[in-house]
């Protein structure tokens, strides 16, 4: 970057008005990352030439050989329009879902956002997704409807029919925008509603359910977008033009002499033009007429394109001088059309001047930044902005402030880290050298020539020099100490480089006051809460910041270095005012991947950022060098640190594994990890691919679709499934699934029964996941006494939301009064499968303020209540059939039974006593006083004497098992898992929604992989004027490695499906299912192990997990006989 626009646009930083923070947002391919060029190519950064073929954003390897941009990345561009200098942020983001979570980070720290769309495949999935995103942030967005070229050159649309086509699209992505305003002002006036009622005397009177109410009264209009609001451009990046009807309005209203005004409101519409009269008038009028926007706009732009592509020269001259451009002699007499297209266009209607204009007339200042979205941004969780400290409530003001005065406070956010090598940085750079450096080097060079001309000269004159001639010395000593200083630092800057390669750097936005290098600054993790900080440190703001004590999720660090981001470049920045996006240097030890930093204690962290994907996608990864396991453990750590969204996780078993979004994803990070982190070989496992289990309804039919109980028994064919269970002695099963277990020391009984839940509520368990965590969490502290939290009223009202949908699907005589038993759920106490508690005893619930309804004796059963739960909890975490956790069952514990415990304990108690006289007596015994009384007492303890040992022998026995409370978790266990043995059992499988569109002649390949993949298609449309078909289908993530590639390969690259996780799926096979009828034996032969895929999974997963499975390895093994003998 030169010099001199560097210190422009540290000038431009300061003016904040003129500020714009924006982001590109699409579906993959739609061109991003191509606009982002064209926008670039406008501040000299790229020559216009390689625009849109450079993708100068797409700094990484892997995303120009894949085309496919991978990760979010800023570049700082300068814009004059009048008298006015802009300075635009701009951020370009990956469409490709594996990476939505880039987009996450990009929204966050922007005010505004452009949304491209493709003019030829309309709205996709992820144009959906990005807009939605955009909402939740509460950023302004613009429409781009690109690629309008394609409409020309490949759909060969007329004029006409594009008008109509980019009609559609518009009403599409509006279509989008009103669901998405609907559902939220309907959910701002059921939030209002709720605390009206909370608060009946703000508002008194009937409710009246209405829910258009809301509606009617909010304005909505300038939400939409419209080409006459001036929102929407139509371009085509690869060709460098783009426009909005502003534009042209201006040139009709000089040349036709209609008003400018008039214009604006009607060149988008169905109007048309009297050229006599200069009048416009609606279309319906006079049929057959073309609308303004096709007379005046669209076949100007054909016709060009036109004479082009059929080499008109003539034509072309014509065009070229009446729009008044030059054209370069060599893009004239170039052979391809596109170039001469690019030059023409890209004169005449230039695309970075059009998306400029508007981003700096249509999107948000910095400083236009909304109280509802500062609000939102500092209210994690349940919290309302009023519940927060009157000192955090305070940096409100900052914030819409937005100020750059030394008194206002810092707050700065972190959306992501990633890594640069830092060799990349401005400081690491050799930089020219000044005028001074170079005379002291010319100096230098000068007397070690010198030096060496004397060695040369023979042994004389070196003697001379030791006879101290100042004048040899004096160069000689110098060089040396030069060197010596070299030859010092060298082994310590090499030794920094290979430690150092990778350098982190934060992609951040300051919100409010002025970042300066050097500056200290509090760093908040998500979960520090500033409530805790005023409770520790109620003179925080006082004390030096030093000294104060550790408060959890706090650090203290220092803005190290900041930086201006270029794209592939960073600028060094001495300091960065508020509203700019900025990069910073040497938060690696205190961030791990995002966190907000503020020069005040009081700040809460912003919200966690929306990510839309879920990680889905593992693998085991390990060295394959044993010995560089610590370099792999290092590489998984940075790796973690520079994605939003992978994860780490360290199994029980000892395995490293990677979860990530999507098989790109996987691949990217992979390719990461053994180039840039770790730099080693690895070794990769298959994906591991999460199964659940669960268990269903017994099926009323049988694999041949028979009633079951009609049919006749296959003789003894194979054992049935109740002998496969292998129930052991000691369990109890009733016929309706009841499991009843003594623990081995036999002082207690357990009966559970082990229940399916119905679907809905499966859902609204996994849904609620969060709210779970926090009533345990409550119920808990309440349990031990600890009251310590109170629970908000909005947190209250939520559990008593989640309590009554619970209630709305959980209804009939087996589920009676079940909400208020339950006693847990799990796994890891916020899972989708319930503990109920149903015995008589002792009465619990998980709900925070149900007293638990203590019978007599309920604080016996308390403490060993934990080690119910925990039984339950493990038996949730890993199921039978695979060890994998469990989904959508409710475990019913019927019985209860201590009553052995009890009396042993009572006896103890006695025993305890007794035992301690006994001992007494035997101590006056031996001190020898033989008094009756001792007398008296020695008889009186004879048989009390004899039982204890009677019991010695049953305390023993039950220690030999170890401690009590490790029985009851393992019997609990047990009979869970047995009692889901008894039970219809199936898998879960989790399932990806894949949209695909295609043209019609590939559908049948596409369909075709589908099935193979045993995939099912939700849904097929056309799309309206194309030749394209959007498919909808659910399919496998087991079934989904490689799908990509093949549907690609199979249709020549036409099709490509984006896959996002959507939810668990039961396969209606039972994995343990076997021929038991005649018809079922007919139908699918005596093994009939290959339709069950299930089983294929089941075992599939044990073989993994290293679990015994029951397969035959040799079928047929016929006895062998030797050639030879027979001849
Ligand atoms: N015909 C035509 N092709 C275009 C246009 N703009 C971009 N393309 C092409 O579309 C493809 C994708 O462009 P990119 O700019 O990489 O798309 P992107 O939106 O950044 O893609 P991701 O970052 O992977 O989501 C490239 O082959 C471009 O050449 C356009 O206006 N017209
Ligand atoms: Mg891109």
């Amino acid at each position: 970057m030169v010099l001199n626009s560097l210190d422009k646009m540290i000038q431009l930083q300061k003016n904040t008005a003129n500020i714009r923070n924006i982001c590109v947002l699409a579906h993959v391919d739609h061109g991003k990352t191509t606009l982002a060029d064209c926008l670039i190519s406008s501040n000299g950064i790229i020559s216009s030439r390689l625009a849109g073929k450079l993708r100068y954003m797409d700094s990484r390897e892997d995303e120009q050989i894949r085309g496919i941009t991978m990760k979010s990345s800023a570049i700082s561009l300068h814009y004059t329009k009048g008298n006015e200098e802009y300075l635009i942020n701009l951020i370009d983001s990956p469409g490709h879902v594996d990476f939505s979570s880039e987009v996450s980070t990009a929204v966050r720290i922007c005010d505004g956002c452009i949304i491209v769309v493709d003019a030829v495949e309309g709205v996709c999935p992820q144009t959906q997704a990005v807009l939605r995103q955009a909402w939740l942030e509460n950023i302004r967005p613009v429409l781009v409807i690109n690629k309008i070229d394609r409409l020309i050159v490949e759909l060969k649309f007329t004029p006409q029919e594009a008008y109509s086509h980019l009609k559609n699209i518009l009403e599409q992505i509006n279509a989008l925008t009103g669901t998405l305003f609907t559902s939220k002002v309907l959910e701002e006036r059921a939030e209002r509603e709720t605390e009206s009622q909370v608060n009946p005397s703000s508002e008194q009177g009937e409710h009246v359910y209405d829910w258009s109410t809301g509606l009617e009264d909010t304005d909505d209009s300038h939400l939409y977008f419209s080409p006459d609001q001036g929102n929407v451009l139509f371009t085509s990046a690869i060709d460098g033009w783009g426009f909005g009807i502003e534009h042209f309005a201006e040139i009709y209203s000089q040349k036709i002499g209609i008003k400018k005004q008039v214009l604006l409101k009607t060149l988008w519409g169905d109007y048309y033009i009297n050229m006599k009269a200069k009048k416009i008038m609606k279309v319906d009028q006079a049929k057959g007429k073309k609308p303004l926007f096709v007379q005046l706009i669209l076949e100007n732009i054909w016709s060009l394109y036109d004479a082009v592509l059929k080499k008109d020269k003539e034509k072309i001259d014509k065009i070229v001088t009446s729009l008044g451009l030059k054209i370069g002699a060599r893009e004239a007499r170039h052979s391809d059309p596109k170039v001469q297209i690019n030059a023409i266009c890209s004169q005449w209607l230039p695309i970075s001047h059009a998306v400029l204009a508007m981003v700096c007339q249509k999107l948000p200042s910095p400083l236009d930044i909304t109280a509802e979205r500062v609000e939102k941004l500092m209210c994690t969780g349940s919290q309302t902005f009023d519940s927060l400290p009157p000192e955090t409530q305070a940096l409100k003001a900052a914030f819409m402030k937005c100020g750059n005065e030394d008194t206002a406070p810092v707050i700065i956010f972190v959306s992501k880290m990633f890594a640069v090598d830092a060799k990349a940085l401005p400081q690491n750079k050799p930089r020219p050298l000044t005028q001074e450096e170079i005379a002291q080097r010319r100096e230098r060079a000068r007397q070690r020539h010198a030096e060496k001309l004397a060695a040369a000269q023979g042994p004389a004159p070196l003697e001379l020099s030791q006879d101290g001639s100042g004048l040899e010395t004096n160069p000689k000593e110098e060089p040396r100490g030069d060197e010596q200083q070299v030859e010092s630092m060298t082994p310590k800057l090499v030794s920094q480089e290979e430690s150092n390669q990778e350098s982190f750097i934060a992609f951040a936005r300051v919100f409010s006051g002025v970042a300066r290098r050097g500056k200290k600054i509090f760093v908040l993790g998500p979960k520090y809460s500033p409530v805790e900080f005023l409770q520790r440190v109620p003179l925080g703001f006082s004390a030096p910041p030093d000294d104060l004590p550790p408060v959890p999720h706090m650090a203290y660090s220092t803005l190290e270095n900041l930086y201006l981001l270029m794209g592939r470049e960073l600028e060094d920045l001495e300091e960065v005012p508020p509203g700019n996006v900025l990069g910073i240097g040497g938060l690696q030890d205190f961030v791990l991947k995002s966190a907000t930093l503020c020069s005040l204690p009081s700040c809460p962290p912003f919200i966690p950022l929306n990510f839309e994907a879920t990680p889905i996608v593992r693998v085991a990864v390990e060295p394959k060098h044993p010995s560089e396991m610590p370099q792999l453990v290092k590489g998984m750590k940075l790796l973690n640190q520079a994605d939003p969204c992978v994860q780490i996780l360290i199994q029980e078993t000892g395995e490293h594994v990677l979860v990530t979004a999507g098989e790109v994803h996987l691949q990217r990070c992979l390719d990461d990890l053994k180039e840039r982190f770790a730099k080693i070989q690895i070794s990769v496992s298959e994906p591991i691919i999460p199964f659940r289990e669960t268990i269903t309804k017994p099926p009323k039919v049988d694999m041949v679709n028979e009633e079951i109980g009609k049919q006749q028994k296959v003789a003894v064919i194979h054992q049935t499934k109740e002998d496969q269970s292998k129930i052991p002695e000691g369990v109890q099963v009733d016929s309706d699934g009841l499991i009843t277990m003594t623990t081995p020391n036999k002082l207690a009984t357990l009966s559970v029964r082990a229940m399916p839940l119905p679907e809905e509520v499966t859902q609204i368990l996994e849904e609620n996941s969060d709210l779970i965590r926090s009533i345990e969490q409550l119920t808990s502290s309440l349990n031990e006494g600890r009251n310590t939290q109170i629970i908000h009223q909005k947190t209250q009202e939520k559990i008593w939301e989640f309590k009554g949908k619970l209630e709305q699907q959980l209804t009939g005589r087996k589920w009676r009064n079940t909400i208020d038993q339950i006693w847990s759920f799990g796994p890891r106490k916020c899972g989708p499968n319930i503990l109920v508690n149903k015995s008589v005893d002792f009465q619990n619930s998980v709900w925070p303020g149900s007293v638990s309804k203590a019978s007599k004796d309920a604080t016996k059963y308390r403490d060993l209540g934990n080690s119910i739960v925990s039984g339950f909890q493990l038996a949730t975490l890993s199921g039978p059939m695979c060890e994998e956790p469990l989904m959508g069952v409710c475990f019913v514990l019927e019985k209860w039974d201590l009553s052995r415990f009890e009396e042993k304990g009572t006896s103890d108690k006695q025993n305890q006593k007794q035992s301690d006289l006994v001992q007494e007596g035997q101590r006056g015994d031996e001190t020898g006083s033989r008094g009756d009384e001792n007398q008296e007492l020695q008889d009186g303890c004879t048989e009390p004497f004899e039982k204890r040992t009677a019991q010695k022998e049953d305390i023993s026995l039950s220690d030999c098992y170890g401690p009590f409370s490790g029985q009851l978790i393992a019997t609990m266990k047990e009979a869970c898992r047995y009692a889901l043995q008894v039970k219809p059992q199936r898998l879960m499988a989790a399932m990806y929604t894949c949209d695909i569109m295609a043209t019609g002649d590939v559908l049948g390949r596409v369909y075709a992989v589908l099935s193979k993949r045993e995939g099912r298609v939700l849904q097929e449309e056309m799309k309206e004027g194309t030749d394209m078909f959007i498919i909808k289908a659910v399919l496998p993530v087991a079934e989904s490695f490689g799908f990509a590639d093949e549907i690609r390969k199979r249709t020549s690259g036409l099709a490509s499906p984006q896959l996002v996780f959507s939810h668990w799926e039961v396969i209606p096979s039972d994995p343990f299912w076997v021929p038991t009828t005649e018809e079922e034996y007919l139908h699918f032969g005596e093994k009939a192990d290959s339709e069950n895929q299930a089983r294929k999974y089941m075992n599939a997963v044990r073989k993994r997990k290293g679990l015994y499975v029951e397969e035959k390895i040799v079928e047929h093994a016929e006895k062998q006989r030797t050639l030879s003998r027979n001849k």
